[in-house]
């Protein structure tokens, strides 16, 4: 056990968790960071509520959200660490996860500070339906990141994410990596996004995706295809978001720096801190003040 706030060594044994030779492409970083986005991702601005505080996802109310389906892989690979360092929170842990595992994968330092609780008042717990569907366009995009109070650069940076990991059939029901190595950080998914003929799909299980295969393969060298998510491809015919996907394909360094930022930012909506940075809002769920 270590001592209460060695962050230090949280991080490595968050670290030492990544590697998973037998789960999907020999890496648990991005299902770490899609928890630590799940976490915070439900945050309103408006009403103040949701947000990573309280980590919610461990009871059904939150947990179960078929939005949420395939987190409890993260939780449960991220549970040796909380055993071993019983001192953290679950909001803090699982945050920090995502903000290491981008970092561990090639990409940028995400700054993350510590503070969050684990206090649920279920009087708050937000509503299901505030996490992303991934079958709509601009509009329901505009709608959920505006809520939680992110520009059109900020959605775009936000969804350069897909640049890790793959779509689940038993998850989400989508299928496939968005890129060819989905446990590296890149500004691939702009490129790929932007220069692929990306042709529209019916899966066996009527989820509508777009796909990409390399018609010159040779037919026994075929690749898994890679698949982008209608969301995803929606950013292409929007002319505020189009110009950003543009940036990001041309300038790795910037696509690094604003996802940098604006992770930094998803992971802190609802927490408020003093100027030392110490969390004031502790004792109330999930960033709404108690009056
Ligand atoms: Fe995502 N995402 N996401 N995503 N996401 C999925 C996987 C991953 C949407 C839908 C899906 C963000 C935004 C959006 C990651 C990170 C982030 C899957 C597939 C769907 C569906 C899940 C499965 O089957 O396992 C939609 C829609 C949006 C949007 O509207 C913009 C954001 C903002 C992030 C982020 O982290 C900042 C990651 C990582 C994954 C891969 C997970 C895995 O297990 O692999």
């Amino acid at each position: 056990m270590s001592q209460p706030g060695d962050y230090d060594a949280v991080r490595k044994d968050i670290v030492a968790q990544l590697k998973k030779p037998d789960y999907d492409d020999g890496s648990a970083g991005p299902v770490f960071v899609r928890l630590a986005w799940h976490s915070a991702g439900t945050y309103d601005a408006k009403s103040d509520t949701g947000g990573s505080n309280g980590a919610g996802m461990r009871y059904e109310a939150e947990g179960g959200d078929p939005a949420n389906a395939g987190l409890q892989v993260a939780r449960a690979f991220l549970e040796p660490v909380k055993e071993r360092h019983p001192w953290i929170t679950y909001s803090d842990l699982w945050t920090l996860a995502g903000a290491v595992a981008v970092k561990e994968m090639g990409g940028p330092d995400v700054k993350w500070l510590p503070g969050r609780t684990d206090f649920v008042d279920d009087s708050k717990v937000p509503p299901r339906g505030r996490l992303p569907d991934a079958a709509q366009g601009a509009d329901h995009l505009r709608h959920i990141f505006y809520r939680m109070g992110f520009n059109d650069q900020e959605i775009v940076a936000l969804s350069g994410a897909h640049n890790l990991g793959r779509g689940h059939k038993d998850r989400s029901g989508f299928d496939g990596p968005w890129v060819n190595n989905p446990t590296r950080f890149s500004n691939q998914y702009f490129r790929l996004l932007l220069n692929l003929d990306w042709k529209p799909r019916t899966l066996s299980n009527g989820v509508k995706q777009f796909n990409y295969s390399d018609p010159d393969a040779a037919e026994d060298e075929k690749e898994e295809p890679l698949m982008m998510l209608p969301t995803d491809v929606s950013l292409l015919s929007d002319n505020s978001f189009l110009p950003w996907v543009k940036k990001y394909a041309e300038d790795k360094e910037l696509f690094f720096q604003h996802f940098a930022d604006v992770f930094a930012k998803l992971l802190e909506l609802g927490i408020r801190r003093d100027d030392k940075g110490s969390v004031v809002n502790t004792d109330n769920v999930r960033g709404g003040y108690v009056s």
